[in-house]
């Protein structure tokens, strides 16, 4: 028997809190959501504060009969968990099988991660989940969605990024859509993957999430 909660922010705008929201869902994984206020600060108090080793959203509860309680923080840390406790036959994989075509899709979750911070910060996903964000691109940004554009067209040949479906492509589908859902200018092809990502049914479930301001 296993109990899996998920810490997310409130306002369901925390792309990292999706990342793992998705991937239950995917794995068709019955669980429950906890909403953490972070406009409140309530992840920078107990009992929050404490659940976990950063505070941050999102967190996974993982309760299994004959376990001690799991807990874990990072999204990637967290689907990765996922992946390999939750696998075939039961339940469906969220990275490639294939070695390589996975370390690909852990490169792709890591740059996105770790770069294009003008774009995070200047297209919040307020303007993805919430409402368009008019303020024009600085310099930097328009430097960083450059770079995003040039990157995301050599990966990008097709529906998916590699065979099927994998987390990745939510992943970078979100990070498209803070440029495309404000009007920002990127090229058809990548539009069009975007779009067919934003389709699926469990990117859907957390779009339509009823939600009030916040930033991430
Ligand atoms: N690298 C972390 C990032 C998590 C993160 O930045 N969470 C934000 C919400 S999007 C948060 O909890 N912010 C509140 C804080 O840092 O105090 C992950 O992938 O889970």
């Amino acid at each position: 028997m296993h109990d899996l909660t998920l810490y997310v922010d409130q306002a369901w705008t925390s792309p990292y809190a999706m990342s793992v929201y998705v991937t239950l869902l995917e794995k068709k994984l019955p669980f429950q959501v906890e909403k953490i206020d972070l406009d409140r600060g309530d992840n920078l108090m107990p009992p929050y504060r404490d659940l976990g080793l950063t505070g941050r959203v999102p967190t996974l509860v993982h309760r299994a009969d004959g376990e001690s309680p799991f807990v874990l923080a990072e999204s990637s840390a967290i689907v990765d968990y996922l992946e390999e406790r939750f696998g075939a036959p039961d339940h469906a994989h969220v990275l490639p099988r294939d070695l390589r075509q996975r370390a690909q899709a852990r490169q792709v979750q890591a740059w996105l991660r770790s770069d294009l911070l003008p774009i995070r910060s200047e297209r919040s996903t307020i303007g993805v989940f919430v409402e368009r964000i008019e303020t024009p691109l600085s310099v930097h940004a328009q430097a960083a969605a450059q770079r995003l554009i040039r990157i995301a067209e050599r990966l990008v040949d097709g529906p998916d990024l590699f065979d099927a479906w994998c987390i990745a492509d939510t992943e970078l589908a979100l990070m498209l859509n803070r440029l495309i859902l404000n009007g920002d200018p990127v090229p058809q092809k990548l539009k069009d993957y975007a779009a067919g990502q934003w389709q699926r049914a469990s990117v859907q479930a957390w779009v339509r999430q009823p939600r009030t301001l916040s930033a991430a």
